[in-house]
């Protein structure tokens, strides 16, 4: 892979990183990571209770209008092998697993909302470039931190699930590749707790046989058309020319669907998910200018905005009260600090002084609802190293 980095005289180019400074074809050279964490509704309830784990495990929307109306959201592994799967009937999942003693819950996104962000937490710290997608997945730009070598990608990926399993105990499925769509590609081959390396000159081989469907964007819809044209697999799809796929696709899609089967990705690694701000507001047991009992909330809602920053590995510099009054108006106050901090005793102090303020200011009426924010967030400066990892 590396062997256009290797000069003709015999000594090797050293790689200088970051990218902008390599030349033209070193630029193509990128290591991009994914890692989807594995039935993970399912696997964060047998975690929850380990009891269920041998059984077919099956998580629900249920809709309310009758006992069993509503979709499977997801399953364990056990529940695939009888055929139930994301988006069934519920009905249709226990007719499957009518002869087995199988355990069905309701969904809980508190629960893997908050499992997911100190995995999510984990990952920021594996690497500078980090995107998340959705609730269970992430991309990481990871070419720096390897040296471009994908040996050295494959071990920091090994790693990764091990410190995963290890705080959270949660598997996941990595792929790594040159690129996200391979990588994206990779990660769902070896599913559970899968490890799939796509290196350049390994992805014809890697891609040709998959059907289209594995394809990123290839949709039940698409799936359909091609197989009417006798496209079945993406290397039928990498044969056909780009005018054939335009005029039955549209510029845009025929133009993916081209570069896409042939495993090329320019896309980059988009830094970002992270929020704006960070608040919890609440109603009062009964509207009031009683300062304690308005206190008495604010510092619970500081516990928990506290704790949700330090999830994400937040500090912030601003912290704001705000107050809803009787008469449903909105009032609030804030404070900004010259440096960035993760000091509970600072948010609750802080909004404790803006509260005593507002109020002092706010001579009538009485209170209903009281909030709390803080914004002017940033990552914590120590990112770890990859010396972290070896
Ligand atoms: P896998 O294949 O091991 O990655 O399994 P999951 O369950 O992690 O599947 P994935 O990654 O496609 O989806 C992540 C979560 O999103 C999953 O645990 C539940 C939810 N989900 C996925 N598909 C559906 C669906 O069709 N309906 C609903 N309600 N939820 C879904
Ligand atoms: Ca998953
Ligand atoms: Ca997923």
């Amino acid at each position: 892979m590396l062997s256009f980095l290797h000069i003709s005289q015999g000594h090797t180019l050293r790689i200088q990183w970051p990218l902008h400074k390599l030349d033209n074809d070193a630029k193509l050279l990128r290591i991009v990571m994914h890692i989807d964490f594995d039935y993970f509704f399912a696997q964060v309830e047998e975690r929850e209770n380990p009891t269920i784990r041998d059984k077919p495990v099956v998580v629900c929307v249920y809709s309310g209008r009758s006992e069993d109306s509503g979709a499977v959201s997801t399953a364990n592994y056990i529940a695939r092998k009888y055929g139930v799967k994301s988006g069934i009937p519920i009905s249709l999942a226990k007719k499957k697993l009518r002869d087995v003693e199988s355990v069905f819950l309701p969904v809980n996104h508190t629960l893997y909302d908050a499992v997911s962000e100190k995995i999510m937490k984990i990952l920021r710290s594996c690497t500078d470039r980090f995107e998340q997608i959705g609730v269970d997945e992430a991309f990481l730009e990871v070419t720096e931190q390897v040296d471009g070598s994908f040996e050295r990608a494959r071990e920091l990926a090994e790693k990764i699930k091990k410190e995963i399993f290890d705080k959270e105990k949660i598997t996941c499925s990595i792929g790594i590749g040159p690129n996200k769509l391979i990588a994206k590609i990779a990660a769902g081959r070896q599913k559970p707790n899968g490890l799939t390396v796509v290196r350049t000159e390994e992805i014809e081989r890697f891609l040709s046989p998959l059907p289209v469907r594995k394809l990123v964007g290839v949709g039940a819809k698409t799936e359909k058309v091609l197989h009417k044209l006798g496209i079945k697999t993406i290397g039928e799809l990498a044969k056909q020319n780009l005018d054939k796929l335009t005029s039955v696709f549209g510029m845009t899609f025929g133009a993916y669907l081209h570069t896409a089967a042939l495993g090329r990705d320019q896309s980059q690694v988009q830094q970002r998910g992270r929020a704006e701000s960070i608040s919890r507001i609440t109603t009062l047991k009964e509207n009031t200018r009683d300062i304690a009992e308005m206190l008495k909330q604010i510092q619970k809602l500081a516990e928990d905005v506290h704790s949700k920053s330090m999830q994400q590995g937040l500090s912030f510099k601003s912290v704001s009260v705000v107050v809803v009054m009787e008469d449903l108006k909105m009032r609030n106050r804030s404070k900004t600090f010259q440096n960035p901090t993760k000091n509970l005793g600072i948010i609750k102090n802080t909004a404790r002084a803006l509260l005593q303020q507002l109020l002092r200011d706010e001579t009538e009426g009485s209170v209903r609802r009281v909030g709390i924010k803080i914004f002017n967030l940033a990552y914590d400066k120590e990112q770890k190293q990859l010396n972290d990892f070896g």
